[in-house]
């Protein structure tokens, strides 16, 4: 049994700290790993391939994770503990308390299970931290890590960024909070270059000793608070991106922010701070000069010239400011990675943004209509109100308690009509009210009546697909010429549907039904 050491910091122990390879010393170990979702399972199943003796622990006594668990003992797992009252204790392995435990990035600090570990000196270790270690492989190409955070973007950036690495004919691959677990990649028998690696802040929480060849926080605004106690808690962790990085620490020199991050931290020497920005770029920037995207960073005349990187244009039919800001972004990681500029050309060029989020549903009678179901927070809902002039607006949902002050303070100028969503629209309503008095609001006639599901089979008018319909409806009678419908909800969508993806679908489908009935905006 290793217990804590007054010299190594929390997250070492004496048996651990060597353990800085695939082919260090894993066989034997004894390790709790919390979760069996998607990164849980991959860190047991990579844990059971490396010989340690692993005891699984979720909360969820679910069929999928029975399923699960079923697979784990095949492999080898020591042991499986499904069920809420397992979540409660920090389980003995084989009999004795555990050497580490692997935790899910969902499960919080304060979660009874790892206070208990934390309590006893247990490191506890996020699948991350795991994967860092286990990059190194006799025999294997040890990839670079690329790593990206931010409050909103994450997505869309390390999107870019891999699609960047792949032009420049790199074997690289999206991993992390984007939906692969890393520790997945990680094990790849045919091993790659780099990974673009996508970081929330829990992720970041429990992560200790990455040492990216470059790093960046996008942005940060108010988010996840529930789960790290605090604001400053949460930016804390954003911030341990830039820790260790050896090459460059990408900024955001729109968001100061983002730059005291860099000055605050602890890398390796020689590694430089590079901004960009949708504005001129400085020396040391990437940034905007008419149409282009250009690099003022990574050449070497930076002094007096810049290298163009790619046309605006290239992006996209709808360019919004912050896709070039991810675009920039995921440029100066690829650059710091030593690709040419025509990479990030091809990488843009060839790039599929994800569904729901700025989507160009149709452009007719003069209309734009957009999807941006993701834009689930004020934050993400301002940078798509910022792209567009003139505005129709189908917003509102599932508020979590933020304000909308802000939001409607700074958009209320280029708001021609909103259209409300939302079980409750008076979060959003009342911020209206306060700040853009004379922008017309349309609000379902049936919302306060009670009128739901008449229990005869009758779709409930106020949820889902229908009212997405009638939202629609509404925003076309309220559209001119060259104004873009824009659903931006700035809310979770809970409320009234099934995901942010279902509200996207049901407003892509409720538009395009209305143009096969041959309607057009102006028209209705
Ligand atoms: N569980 C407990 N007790 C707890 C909390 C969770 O038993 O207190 C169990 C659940 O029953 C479940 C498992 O833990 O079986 C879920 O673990 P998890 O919530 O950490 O989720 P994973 O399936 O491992 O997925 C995680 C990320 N999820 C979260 O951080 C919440 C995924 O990001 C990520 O793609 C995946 O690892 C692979 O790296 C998703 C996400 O929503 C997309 N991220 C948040 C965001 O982007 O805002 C941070």
């Amino acid at each position: 049994m290793s217990g804590p050491d007054a010299a190594l910091p929390h997250w070492e122990t004496p048996r651990l700290k060597d353990l800085t390879t695939w082919d260090s010393a894993w066989a034997g170990l004894r390790v709790v790993v919390a979760g069996i979702g998607a990164s849980g399972f991959s860190a047991a199943d990579t844990l059971i391939e490396l010989g340690a003796v692993v005891v699984v622990v979720d909360g969820g006594a679910t069929a999928a994770n029975e399923a699960k668990a079923d697979t784990l003992r095949i492999v080898g797992a020591h042991e499986v503990l499904l069920g809420a009252e397992y979540a409660e204790r920090l389980p003995l392995v084989d009999g004795v308390q555990a050497d580490l435990v692997v935790t899910s990035p969902g499960w919080r600090p304060t979660q009874p299970l790892l206070a208990e570990a934390a309590a006893a000196g247990v490191p506890v270790w996020g699948d991350v931290e795991l994967a860092w270690r286990l990059r190194e492989r006799a025999g294997r190409t040890t990839p670079e890590w690329l790593t990206i955070t931010g409050t909103n973007g994450k997505t869309t950036t390390v999107g870019l960024t891999e699609s960047m690495l792949i032009a420049g004919g790199k074997r690289a691959v999206a991993a992390g909070n984007v939906g692969t677990p890393i520790l997945d990649v990680i094990r790849d028998p045919q091993g790659f270059e780099f990974l673009a690696v996508e970081l929330s802040s829990f992720q970041l929480h429990w992560s200790y000793s990455l040492s990216p060849l470059a790093s960046v926080c996008l942005n940060i605004a108010e988010d996840h608070v529930d789960w790290h106690g605090s604001y400053e808690a949460y930016a804390a962790a954003k911030a341990s991106v830039y820790e260790r990085t050896r090459v460059a620490c990408i900024y955001n020199v729109e968001q100061r922010e983002t730059e005291a991050m860099v000055e605050e931290a602890e890398v390796v020497e020689g590694c430089r701070a590079v901004g960009f920005t949708t504005g001129m770029p400085s020396v040391s920037m990437l940034g905007v000069v008419e149409d282009l995207l250009v690099d003022r960073a990574f050449i070497q005349q930076r002094k007096d010239s810049a290298a163009e990187l790619a046309a605006i244009g290239e992006l996209g039919e709808v360019v919004p400011r912050h896709l070039v800001a991810n675009a920039l972004a995921a440029a100066g990681l690829v650059r710091a990675a030593g690709l040419p500029a025509a990479a990030v050309r091809d990488g843009i060029r060839s790039f599929q943004p994800g569904e729901h989020r700025i989507q160009v549903v149709t452009n007719e009678a003069g209309v734009l209509w957009i999807n941006d179901s993701k834009a689930t927070n004020p934050h993400a809902a301002s940078a798509s109100l910022a792209s567009f002039q003139s505005v129709v607006w189908i917003a509102g949902g599932l508020s979590k308690g933020v304000s909308y002050d802000a939001l409607v303070q700074d958009h209320a100028g280029r708001l021609r009509a909103v259209v409300l969503l939302g079980e409750d629209p008076a979060p959003l309503l009342d911020a209206l009210r306060r700040h853009a008095p004379d922008v017309p609001v349309s609000l379902h006639p049936n919302l306060h009546t009670g009128h739901g599901d008449d229990g005869e089979g009758s779709p409930d008018p106020t949820t889902g697909d229908a009212l997405m319909q009638w939202a629609v409806a509404e925003a076309a009678g309220l559209a001119r010429d060259g104004d873009t419908v824009l659903m931006a909800p700035a809310a979770a969508s809970m409320d009234q549907f099934s995901s942010y993806a279902h509200r996207g679908t049901a407003f892509m489908a409720a538009v395009e039904a209305r143009g096969l009935q041959g309607t057009t905006a102006k028209e209705s």
